[in-house]
């Protein structure tokens, strides 16, 4: 065990179990769910709304319910503890399996708080999880909307950003007009249902664009920025780089704004028929970072991965 590892207490043994189960893509039943969320709560309530990570860590985008998908990110970028992981929201809806995975993620939560950092995203929301998919799944594996209700009560506790060493803006959508600072986002009450607009609502919906300055999202949701305002807000809060999820990128990954933006999608041929890579974004001990590129979990045989270092260093 390493040394970042809790003592063996009896409930880290029971976490263990019901973490292995998980790992079979078998569901906890509802009371386990309800008592690991009120663990989940306590730690994440004690998380700011920008959250500081240190490196190393690896950054992953959507995953929308593709459980398989998610075991073989793990496999491709390190298992538990020993890898330290940044999701970026979006854990839930489209795929067919949004139950395991955002149980397995909370759990791993619970279970190592300062290796994993769970962020929201715009789906992680009363509203929207009854549209896409998680609601009625819960309906259809439970019975009852009880589970939906206890983890869409969670959510609201997910921290909003990140930021890593101090120089990666971590979040699941992007910039807000009405967000200068970090501060700005620091002081305000993240513990509520996604707001239909706002300050908190544009850091899960909104969307980098080729166009400069702030324009109307097609969404429906948040604002689309051009580079002038992540120079900007980059210069404003000493910032190297943000990191976002949020769109489907054809590579995994997607450069914007003469690389000070990234878009990281970590869902591989999304909703089983986009066609898509996913990746992940690997930050090492020197800050340098690589992207590993992955296709859908392979039925048999050997992982396909790419790995692929960018010619410049942060
Ligand atoms: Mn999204």
């Amino acid at each position: 065990m390493g040394a970042n590892s809790l003592p063996s207490t009896e409930s880290n043994l029971d976490l263990d179990e019901q973490i292995s189960q998980l790992m079979q893509c078998k569901p906890l039943s509802e009371l386990q769910v309800r008592a690991l969320c009120e663990k989940a709560k306590e730690i994440l309530m004690d998380e700011s709304n920008v959250q500081p990570v240190k490196s190393p860590v690896t950054i992953c985008g959507d995953i929308h319910g593709q459980f398989h998908d998610l075991a073989e990110l793990f496999r491709i970028g390190g298992k538990f503890p020993d890898t330290n992981y940044l999701f970026m929201g979006d854990y839930v809806d489209r795929g067919y399996y949004s139950v395991e995975t955002v149980t397995l993620l909370v759990s791993l939560k619970v279970r190592y708080p300062q290796r994993i950092t769970i962020l929201r995203g715009n789906h992680e929301s009363r509203q929207i999880t009854q549209v896409y998919g998680f609601y009625d799944e819960c309906l259809r594996k439970y019975g009852n909307a009880n589970v939906w209700k206890t983890f869409t009560d969670l959510f609201d506790f997910f921290p909003l950003t990140a930021l890593v060493e101090s120089e990666i803006f971590c979040l699941h959508g992007g910039l807000s007009p009405s967000i200068e600072t970090l501060d700005n986002i620091r002081n305000f009450d993240r513990v509520q249902e996604v707001p239909h607009e706002g300050p908190m609502c544009d850091l899960l919906w909104s969307d980098p664009d080729d166009r400069c300055g702030w324009g109307i999202s097609p969404r429906g949701a948040g604002y689309t920025f051009g580079q002038d305002i992540s120079e900007q807000f980059n210069h404003t809060n000493k910032l190297k780089l943000i990191a976002r999820a949020h769109q489907l990128v054809m590579d995994g990954f997607n450069w914007a704004h003469e690389q000070k933006v990234v878009t990281i999608f970590s869902a591989p041929n999304y909703c089983y028929r986009c066609g898509n890579m996913a990746s992940i974004l690997e930050v090492d001990d020197s800050k340098g970072h690589t992207f590993i590129q992955f296709d859908p979990a392979p039925r048999r045989g050997e992982p396909d991965v790419t790995r692929r270092t960018p010619d410049y260093f942060l």
